[in-house]
């Protein structure tokens, strides 16, 4: 076990030794031993290392500390080239580390192999960002005068990325961060600790210079340690809404930058003249992917009442393809939750909702010999919006249906509730498409397709307690620049 050699993906063999990157160099880590495991055959360990200790966090930060200066006044352009050559090695390596990220985070493997090219392509995008304007000239009201505005790194920046896109998200946290000029200190979840080593060792491939980024593996006490440490400039998280807001009081108490993408409680809105077949296989593939487990999964859907039970009964027929199984088998289309924790979270919201009254629209139950943390999908009928399969994000394979006899009501009932990421509208008319745009709540409004997928161009992100902070992905250089306004005069001669 080496961390420069591909990894093995026999069965039941320790396949990643899992090291921490701090002091420019791959590092035993110093806290508690660890592994990640497969959420699919808990048994069998994926990962195997040592947690950082907050010294070597520590270590982490002051590296970045001292490569502030010298990153930031390397060209735009240099910085960027290691991004290039970053998304370069991670193509080379998506097919052998696909199974890996299966077995890890029980995502299904073509999920895995679409993540690991997402990846490589946002890298892509940002290192390219060194060819867009770099600010803006303003006239000034004065004789000889310019206005220029210049966009600054912020700092170091502390990365914290979830377990449900172990690379594609931190690529793109890390790749905007360092385009622009500043250095990271990451923190991914231990249960997906082999798959971020992969960014990590094509960080490093690309050539970006020892201590520019550092990652450091560990829970939540190593997180907050590193969230709060005076050394951190700006935090980006992606992650639940409880642990987000808690980092971000902390950031406001201290003046440092935050953004924070947290929970989703997605709709997607059936209306009367809608392509029913290709909504069925929008939501099927909103709800269903990645076990539900995206901040952008559609979890509600709304239905006009004049095509509810067509749509149901096609719902429920088209629910073959939901084949639950082992991540690593090609014909999966849903893995196992990421833990037992999250397994038993959902059963027990599904079997109170039940009990509250909710109707099972289908709902068949796990196949035999499955032993890990499978959920089976299901889509239950509620009464009313007030009900907590309506309100309360689940992270599973839990789509939650109520009726509307018209689109005003169906996009009140989308728009209900704390969160607002996304939002899908399924309608021909142009009236109601372009009257549900303009009342959507959301950050991210899909007209005929899906609530989640992002392309890296664009803005992305949410209102309400879904998002804190500037959007990510296309308008990075909000969060990851501040601006200085200069007043540009030359002397008198
Ligand atoms: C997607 O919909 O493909 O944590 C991306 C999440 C989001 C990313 C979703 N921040 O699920």
């Amino acid at each position: 076990m080496t961390t420069s050699a591909a990894p093995s993906v026999e069965r039941n063999r320790t396949i990643v030794e899992l090291r921490n990157h701090v002091g420019g160099r791959w590092a035993v880590g110093e806290g508690p031993e660890f592994t990640s495991t497969s959420p699919h055959d808990p048994d069998c360990v994926v990962g195997a290392g040592h947690h950082a200790s907050k010294a070597q966090v520590d270590t982490a930060i002051s590296d970045a500390t001292e490569q502030k200066r010298p990153w930031r006044r390397t060209p735009i352009h240099e910085r960027a080239a290691h991004l290039l050559r970053a998304a370069d090695f991670l193509d080379g390596e998506a097919a052998r580390w696909a199974p890996v990220m299966a077995r890890e985070s029980g995502k299904p493997v073509g999920e895995c192999r679409g993540e690991l090219g997402r990846a490589a392509q946002i890298l892509r995008y940002h290192a390219h960002q060194a060819d867009a304007p770099a600010g803006l000239q303003f006239a000034s009201p004065r004789a000889g005068e310019r206005i220029l505005v210049d966009h600054r790194p912020v700092g170091v920046v502390a990365v914290i990325s979830p377990f449900n896109f172990p690379v594609a998200i931190p690529a793109w946290k890390i790749a905007p961060a360092l385009v622009y000029g500043n250095t990271v200190v990451w923190k991914p979840p231990p249960s997906v600790a082999a798959s971020a080593d992969l960014l990590m060792r094509a960080l490093e491939a690309g050539g970006v210079p020892p201590g520019v980024v550092s990652l450091v593996h560990g829970e939540a006490v190593i997180g907050d340690h590193l969230v709060s440490a005076p050394g951190i400039d700006a935090v980006t998280f992606t992650g639940s809404t409880p642990v987000g807001t808690a980092i971000a009081a902390g950031c406001a108490a201290r003046g440092v930058p935050i953004q924070a993408e947290m929970g989703g409680k997605n709709a997607a809105v059936v209306l009367a003249d809608a392509d029913l077949g290709a909504a069925v296989a929008a939501v099927i593939s909103g709800a269903f992917r990645s076990a539900g487990q995206k901040c952008t999964a559609t979890s509600r859907l709304v239905l006009h009442s004049s095509i509810a039970d067509e749509f149901l009964t096609r719902l429920g027929e088209a629910m073959a393809v939901v084949r639950v199984g082992d991540p690593e088998d090609e014909a999966t289309f849903l893995g196992p939750l990421i833990s037992a924790d999250a397994r038993n979270r959902v059963n027990v919201a599904i079997s109170q909702a039940v009990s509250r009254g909710a109707r099972v629209v289908t709902g068949d139950p796990l196949p035999a010999g499955l032993d890990g943390y499978h959920c089976a999908p299901v889509v239950l009928e509620i009464d009313s919006p007030a009900d907590e399969l309506w309100t309360e994000e689940l992270f599973g394979p839990v789509l939650a249906v109520l009726r509307a006899d018209d689109a005003a009501t169906a996009l009140s009932l989308a728009n209900s509730g704390p969160f607002g990421l996304s939002l899908a509208i399924f309608a021909r008319d142009l009236g109601d498409v372009l009257e549900s745009i303009a009342e959507a709540g959301v950050g991210m409004v899909h007209i005929n397709s899906e609530t989640a997928g992002a392309d890296p161009h664009v803005p992305f992100g949410g209102n309400g307690l879904s998002s804190l902070g500037p959007r990510e992905q296309g308008a990075a250089r909000d969060f990851y620049t501040t601006v200085t306004t200069v007043y540009l005069q030359a002397a008198q001669r």
